[in-house]
């Protein structure tokens, strides 16, 4: 088999890039390990930056979105047992939209259908060669057969546990990570959400966030150590622990039902450098992790796979190799400042245990500080409504 852009993993990465490029006309395959209805069952993300959105639109998977997604003009913060607000159309003029990534992802998939776009699902051993020749191919296991797709280049867009990094020598490639010490427990239910915008909230008892779908369906997440099992909480411990970390006239109205969904998700910061590697890109959660605290993950991807798009085209329609040689460069300053922000958000709000008083102290300074300056407050909103492409 040929195409002129092998992409591997059918994420929204992969699905977004498939879908971009397809409408300029160029030709890709997605090799994807999993089922799609695997892929489709997967709870991530939920806030999409005013960039994702319009991505999603030019790729032809937005109408439902635009239906559907819930616009959000702020966010609270909470500390302890009051809250303030920060309010992202007056400080920014933009707003984020919550849709679901699973949403996000089945639209996705609906649009590539339309197109009759390629995607081979199940796919296993997938190996990628000859990425620093002008001629590589990726090989893989279909259905017990060994089989090899020819292609100008290859997107590697297979996540953080995928192939494609680590087909990057060892020589060339240089890894970034910190490891936070504990993780998130997360929990869906089919109840209606305790407030109207999300609430990150700053507690003695750890971090909280009451996060939300659509008008029926509420996600929330609590700080829990790394090492907490899942099965020490119950439904009800769950509920119990979020009283008493959201302030006290939230927890009175908070209505909670049983869950549909609970897991536990470990904290990191990672960045791999370089994105491109001869004819083989990096994009998304591939090349880069951020803790979940800043919403950034979908988003970060999104942006990868809109530089990338724009440097395919520019090489197919233009002849113009200036976006290929300064894609990793490009992505990777977005990347870092995604990556700051990420994790200060993750040092405001949570309680980490080599925490001393002073650090306490400081964190509480912070917090108060972002309370009483627009100056703050508009930092902040304009890394959380994501920053220009
Ligand atoms: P994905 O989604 O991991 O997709 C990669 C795909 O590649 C496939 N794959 C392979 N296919 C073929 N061969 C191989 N060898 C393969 N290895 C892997 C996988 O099966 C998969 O289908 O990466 P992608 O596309 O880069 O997308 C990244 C996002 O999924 C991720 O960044 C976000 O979910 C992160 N994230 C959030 N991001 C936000 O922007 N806003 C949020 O509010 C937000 N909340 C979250 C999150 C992630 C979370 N978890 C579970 C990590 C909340 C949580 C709890
Ligand atoms: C979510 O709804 O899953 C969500 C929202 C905001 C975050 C992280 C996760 O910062």
């Amino acid at each position: 088999m040929r195409t002129q852009v092998a992409i591997i993993g059918g994420g929204p990465a992969g699905l977004l890039l498939s879908q971009l490029l397809a409408r300029q006309g160029i030709d890709t395959i997605v090799l994807e390990r999993k089922s799609r209805d695997y892929v489709l069952a997967r709870i991530r993300a939920g806030v999409l930056e005013a960039g994702t959105v319009d991505l999603l639109h030019a790729a032809g998977a937005g109408e439902r979105m635009k239906r559907e997604g819930m616009v959000h003009n702020g966010t609270y913060i909470a500390v302890a047992n009051r809250r303030f607000r920060i309010d992202f159309r007056q400080l920014t003029g933009s707003t984020v939209t919550v849709y679901g990534q699973t949403e996000l992802t089945r639209d996705l998939y609906l649009a590539h259908d339309q197109l009759d776009g390629q995607i081979l699902h199940e796919v296993e051993g997938v190996r990628i060669h000859d990425a620093d020749t002008a001629a590589p191919s990726v090989s893989y296991v279909c259905a017990g057969r060994e089989q090899r797709i020819y292609c100008d280049y290859v997107a590697g867009c297979d996540g953080y546990h995928g192939v494609s990094r680590n087909t990057i020598p060892a020589s060339v490639l240089r890894e970034f990570e910190r490891v936070y010490p504990f993780g998130w427990l997360g929990l869906l239910s089919a109840t209606p959400p305790v407030s109207d915008e999300l609430i990150y909230a700053s507690h003695a008892r750890g971090f909280a966030l009451c996060s939300m779908r659509n008008p029926g369906l509420s996600r929330y997440y609590l700080q829990v150590p790394l090492l907490d099992e899942l099965e020490r909480w119950s439904d009800d411990a769950f509920w119990d622990e979020l009283r008493h970390r959201i302030p006290q006239d939230v927890a009175e109205s908070l209505i909670t039902g049983k869950s549909i969904e609970k897991s536990i998700v470990p904290l990191r910061s990672f960045v791999a450098e370089p994105m491109r590697w001869g004819r083989l890109f990096l994009c998304g959660d591939a090349a880069h992790i951020v803790p979940p605290t800043g919403a950034k993950g979908l988003n970060l991807a999104a942006s990868d796979v809109y530089y990338l798009s724009r440097a395919l085209q520019q090489h197919y329609v233009d002849r113009d190799d200036h976006g290929i040689e300064s894609y990793s460069a490009t992505a990777l300053s977005r990347v870092w400042k995604a990556e700051r922000f990420s994790w200060a958000m993750t040092r405001l709000l949570h309680r980490f245990p080599e925490q001393t008083e002073f650090d306490l102290r400081m964190q509480l300074a912070e917090l108060e500080y972002l309370e009483s300056s627009t100056a703050a407050q508009t930092t902040l909103a304009e890394n959380y409504i994501g920053l220009p492409y």
